[in-house]
């Protein structure tokens, strides 16, 4: 997670944003006002309702005539689970929000919990067999938001990830952002091997690197290059002893694989180019 918050400061130059962030690591770690790490103006809000805090801030800024960015920047409890509502209605309104989902699979404040966002198969403190149902696809669901922009990134992929978060600040509207996060605590990993799980993740093609524009025009930024998806769960204590389960998300992978180049085929994206 600071990770991506740095590359977002990166990303964001000399824009000062304000931050809008729901009850969370992130509203935790970075301490208290006046004090806080951000140094930015940051809103801690109740668990459901960053985006219409953010929706909020931003009316605000536009009526005043501000171009400085509104950010949302949420856990996966918040934005699949709790959040949704506001989220969705931020999105539908397409209000000028950039909101950002880190996304460590659990409710990670808290003792790790399941939630929508824990894949198949992954034992948490809710699920010490395995989680049964699937990972929720968020990004489908804001797809069908058609919001102008939805985009994942990678702390593996560098370039990808800044080009991405500039190319989302540059847009008007409801932009959404996915960014796998590892938490160590909860995947039960070295905390030194967070970038290179997320790297696998991407190798293996469990998390697809790609872009959405308006709900509709699909570009897919990295695809699987053969790695087995054991290499990435096999360094995981999450993963160890759920065998049948583990079969299930084989499965699911390639699906969503196959729907997602099919998407790409029929429906591309032409503009912007490329990736830089
Ligand atoms: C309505 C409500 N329910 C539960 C909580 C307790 N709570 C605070 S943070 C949190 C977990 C947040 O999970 P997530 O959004 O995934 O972010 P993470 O902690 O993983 O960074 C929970 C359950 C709360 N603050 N409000």
């Amino acid at each position: 997670m600071s990770l991506g918050l740095q590359w977002l400061d990166e990303a964001l130059g000399a824009a000062t944003p304000t931050l809008v962030v729901p009850a969370c690591c992130a509203a935790v770690t970075p301490g208290a006002f006046p004090a806080s790490a951000y140094g930015v103006p940051a809103v801690e809000t109740t668990f459901a309702s960053a985006a219409a805090v953010a929706t909020g801030v931003a009316r605000v800024r536009q009526m005043n005539g501000e171009a400085e960015p509104t950010i949302c920047w949420a856990g996966d409890g918040g934005t699949y689970d709790i959040g949704l509502a506001t989220l969705s209605a931020a999105a539908e309104r397409n209000e000028d929000v950039l909101y950002i989902c880190y996304d460590n699979e659990i409710y990670g404040n808290t003792g790790g919990q399941r939630s929508g966002a824990t894949p198949r198969g992954a034992r948490t403190s809710t699920t010490p067999r395995g989680k049964v149902e699937a990972k929720k696809d968020i990004m489908a669901i804001m797809a069908a938001h058609r919001v102008p922009y939805a985009a994942t990134l990678s702390l593996a992929h560098r370039d990808d990830f800044l080009a991405k978060v500039r190319r989302a600040l540059g847009l008007p509207g409801f932009r959404f952002l996915l960014m796998l996060s590892p938490c160590p605590a909860g995947w039960k990993s070295e905390p030194a091997e967070s970038v290179e799980l997320v790297r696998l993740a991407v190798a293996c093609g469990l998390f697809a690197l790609y872009e959405v524009f308006d709900g509709e025009r699909y570009r897919v930024n990295a695809r699987p290059d053969g790695t087995p998806l054991d290499a990435y769960l096999d360094r995981q204590g999450r993963f160890r002893t759920v065998a049948p389960s583990l079969d299930d998300l084989r499965a699911q992978v390639a699906r969503d694989w196959a729907r997602l180049e099919a998407l790409a085929r029929v429906f591309p994206a032409t503009e912007p180019a490329k990736t830089e």
